[in-house]
């Protein structure tokens, strides 16, 4: 066992690093950068920036102390069978899912926009979960792999603090994972909606887990022994 303690809101937190995994959402190409899925749904993508230099932090001491490192993508198969008719007939014709774009067609799999940004790219050995809804467990084997794996505890980074992380959180919350939300390894296109979302998973005692920013965890990581 490697216990770390830090400092979390709602209340400190001791945690068992065996027992942990980080999960990282959906820093995909197509919510990143231009002329993806973001983009196409009217959001300034550069919002996101400021997320990706914190995660990469985290990603490389959770590789440092071999903690399990988990990856998720949202997208769909490239004919759509997965695709909810509702979530794909949303927008302008021009630049829904599975039109063409820059980077490929938006949010297909295999596509270059649909990937995960290089600054975050997975390892061979990192599992990467493709997930055709919002929630990372939502027909997917990720709950599988983290029982599998004795994994109790998640540290949640990505995109976006709203929609795919508090989808995520909630989900595990429900099937008793203990979410740590990564406050600054989040990001959202609207400023009040990344404030809002991390203030709703820490309200009401932690009602769906707790938050930190970046700083103590790695400080906690890199006092382990
Ligand atoms: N990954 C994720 O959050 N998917 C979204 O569609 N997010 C938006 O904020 N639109």
């Amino acid at each position: 066992m490697h216990s770390i303690k830090f400092p979390a809101e709602p209340a400190p937190l001791s945690v068992d690093v065996d027992k942990s995994a980080l999960i990282i959402i959906d820093m995909q190409r197509d919510f990143l950068e231009p002329g993806g899925f973001g983009e196409a749904l009217g959001n300034d993508v550069s919002r996101l920036q400021a997320a990706v230099a914190p995660c990469r932090a985290v990603l490389d001491a959770a590789r440092h102390v071999g903690m399990l490192v988990i990856h998720t993508r949202e997208g769909h198969r490239p004919d759509l069978t997965d695709a909810p008719p509702h979530k794909v007939e949303r927008g302008d014709p021009a630049t829904r899912i599975g039109a063409p774009g820059p980077m490929g067609r938006i949010l297909v799999r295999g596509e270059p926009g649909h990937d995960i940004i290089p600054e975050l790219y997975p390892l061979p050995s990192e599992p990467v979960i493709d997930k055709p809804g919002k929630g990372a467990f939502y027909q997917t084997d990720l709950e599988l792999m983290l029982k599998n794996r004795g994994i109790d505890t998640l540290f949640v980074a990505g995109v976006t603090t709203e929609v795919c992380v508090n989808t995520t959180v909630r989900e595990a919350n429900d099937r008793g994972f203990r979410c740590i939300v990564l406050s600054d390894c989040c990001a959202s296109y609207f400023p009040e909606f990344h404030q809002m979302g991390l203030a709703m998973i820490k309200a009401q005692g932690g009602i769906f887990g707790s938050v930190v920013g970046s700083g103590p965890l790695l400080s906690s990581l890199a006092g382990m022994s």
